[in-house]
Formats: C-alpha cells, structure tokens, sequence
C-alpha cells in the first residue's frame, strides 16, 4: 500500500462537497491502492456541515480512509496537500454585477494561492470547481508564488460529459461509444462544445448524427438549435426541473478530472493555463483538448477548428480576457 494521498476540499460543507467526499474516501478517484487524508476546508458557518460528513465517512469505516481534518484557516487545510479541490466559492447574490463577484471570489481564490504556496506538499495540483471557475484558478494561480502555473486547472468536465450525455441519448450509444469531444473557452454560456473531432464507434459524429437525422443539413441543424445551446444552458435546465443546481454531475465531474489526471487518459477537456496554444494569450484558464500520462494535463495541439468554429472559441477567449481585465483593474492581479 502506498503513501497516504493528502486531498484538500475547499467548500466540503456544502453540496458537492457531500457528493464528492465519500466517493473519494472510497477510492474512486485515486484507486485501490491509494488510502487517502481529506482536508476540510470551510468558513466558520460551513464547519458544523462539514463535521456532520465527518462523523458520516467515519460511520462508512472506509478501508482506504486515513484519517479526517476539518478547519477553517487556509494555512492548516492545504498543510502538506497533494491535491486540492477548490469547490467553494461566493455565489452572484441579489443585483450583484459581475465585477462584484468577480472581486469577491478574488477574496477567497487570492489567498488560497497563496495558502496552497506556504503550505501544500511540492507536487501538488488544484482543480477548481467553484465559479467563476477559470477566473478563479487565473487568481489561485497567479497567487501562489513558487508553484508551476501548471500545477492549476478548472473544471470543464461537467460540460464535456453533458455533451457526450447529449450525443449518446440521440445517437442511441453507451456514454463510452462517443469519443474525442472537445469544449474550448470558458466554463459559461459562451463555451463551445465541438464535435468536429468526435467519433461513435470510428465514424465521424457528424457522419453518424446525419444517418440518424437524415442528412447533413438536418445533422448541422440539431447541432446549433438544440445541442449547443442545451449543452451550454444545461446548468439552468437542472435548477429548474430539479429545483436546486448540479451536484452529484458536478462532484462526478471533479472527480474524473483529478482521476485523469492522476491515473492519465488519452483525450478529455479540461481549462489548464494557456501556454499560446491556439492563439489564447498567455496565462488564461481557458478549456482545451487535453491528454494526461498521469503526471498533469499537457494541451492537445494540432486540432483543426474550421471559420465558425473558431469563431465561438474566440467568443468565449475574449469574454476570458475581459474577466481578466477586471480582475486586474481591481488591482488582484
Ligand atoms: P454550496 O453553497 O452548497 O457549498 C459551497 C460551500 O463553500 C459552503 O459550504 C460554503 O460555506 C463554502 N465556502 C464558501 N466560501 C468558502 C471559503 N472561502 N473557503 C472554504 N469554503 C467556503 O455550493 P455547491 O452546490 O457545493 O457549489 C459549489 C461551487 O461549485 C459553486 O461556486 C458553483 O457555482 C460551482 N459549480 C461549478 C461547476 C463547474 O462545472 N465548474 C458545476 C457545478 C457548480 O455550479
């Protein structure tokens, strides 16, 4: 048996935190072999919910399990962390501009780079789920002198699985028949969710939504009238049938991004910081094509975006650039 992994979850009284802590006490995301050390990391209104999960994961007697630490001081909940899982945030509250949330969650994501800098073990990678979610690594990442900007991702996950979701119900297909989905930008409306690349079972997506829908302009419709939109707007269908937003897809999501990334995977999306790739300034979290050997996410380069394509990514790169602009007027970066 290996080493305890540390894994640090920022918001772990909350919702997703519920949904995500037993699973990974479970082993689910770093597998059989890895017990694991849960961190978590909460405000002081969120610490009682958080101890409550506690006693829970205690009462499971999870073999994997190596012990439970809960605190609400940012220092102690990355002590020694070798993953952390930023799922707290500050939610758009009643007329709250974007800039205000934006500036508040620099508040909470400025100083957890920096705790994570002081005080997390040297090989340790963060995802961050709460939203803004690429603004937020931006700030998580800018913070935390000493520590690779590469070290930093946010979730695209959710997207890229309900886009899968979205081929394989009208394709008739398992979840795993769909292949090589990309969602380029920002985890938001304007991201971009392209099956230019996609396959279900070595054929071309394209090619097998036409045979189902009758031709390619049926194929092509489909696509812009009922899938992107209902891929991107997804978040809101959710709340409103269901009452109450994502969570157990969103913790399934976090889940099988650190698991990838961990464990290594062939193709998925995932926002890393952008290095140049495809033209996206330096320095963005922005979502790409990404394939891991287990030692982080690497951007798949050479992919080929047709005009309009291109087009909806550069949409969504430049609503990016323009949340960075304001967290830089703000002064946090
Ligand atoms: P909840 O409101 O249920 O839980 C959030 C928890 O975070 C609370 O317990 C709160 O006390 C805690 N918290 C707030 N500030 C904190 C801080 N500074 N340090 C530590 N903990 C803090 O929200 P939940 O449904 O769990 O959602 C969490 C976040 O995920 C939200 O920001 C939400 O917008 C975001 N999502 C992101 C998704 C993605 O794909 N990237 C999808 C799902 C979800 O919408």
């Amino acid at each position: 048996m290996e080493q305890p992994t540390t894994v640090t979850i920022t918001g772990a009284g909350g919702q997703i935190g519920y949904a995500l802590l037993f699973r990974i006490a479970a082993g689910e995301m770093l597998g059989p072999d890895r017990p694991v050390r849960l961190r978590l990391l909460e405000i002081p209104q969120g610490l009682t919910a958080a101890e409550g999960a506690a006693l829970e994961l205690q009462d499971c007697a999870f073999p994997l399990l190596d012990g439970v630490e809960i605190t609400d001081d940012p220092v102690t909940g990355f002590d020694g962390a070798n993953i952390a899982m930023l799922v707290g945030a500050r939610p758009r509250g009643p007329g709250m501009e974007r800039a205000d949330l934006l500036a508040a969650n620099a508040g909470i994501f400025g100083p957890q780079g920096a705790a994570i800098a002081a005080a997390a073990a040297s090989d340790v990678r963060v995802v961050v789920v709460g939203n803004p979610a690429n603004t937020n690594a931006l700030i998580a990442a800018a913070s935390a002198q000493g520590v690779p900007a590469d070290r930093f991702s946010a979730l695209t996950r959710l997207d890229h699985n309900r886009a899968v979701g979205q081929l394989a119900e009208m394709l008739d297909a398992r979840a795993d028949e769909i292949e090589r989905m990309v969602i380029w930008g920002n985890h938001s409306a304007t991201q971009f969710a392209d099956v230019s690349s996609a396959a279900f079972r070595d054929v071309p997506v394209i090619d097998a939504l036409a045979e189902r829908l009758g031709g390619a302009t049926e194929a092509v419709a489909w696509l812009d009238d009922t899938f992107l939109p209902r891929v991107a707007k997804r978040g809101a269908e959710i709340i409103e049938v269901r009452g109450s937003s994502s969570v157990a897809s969103a913790a399934n999501a976090a889940l099988e991004h650190v698991r990838d990334e961990q464990r290594g995977t062939p193709w998925t999306s995932a926002a890393v910081v952008s290095r140049g790739e495809y033209g996206v300034p330096e320095g963005l979290v922005c979502s790409f094509p990404v394939t891991s050997d287990g030692s982080g996410y690497r951007v798949l380069e050479g992919i080929d975006l047709d005009e309009r394509g291109r087009a909806l990514f550069d949409r969504s790169v430049a609503e990016l650039v323009s949340e960075r602009d304001t967290v830089r007027a703000l002064g946090v970066l």
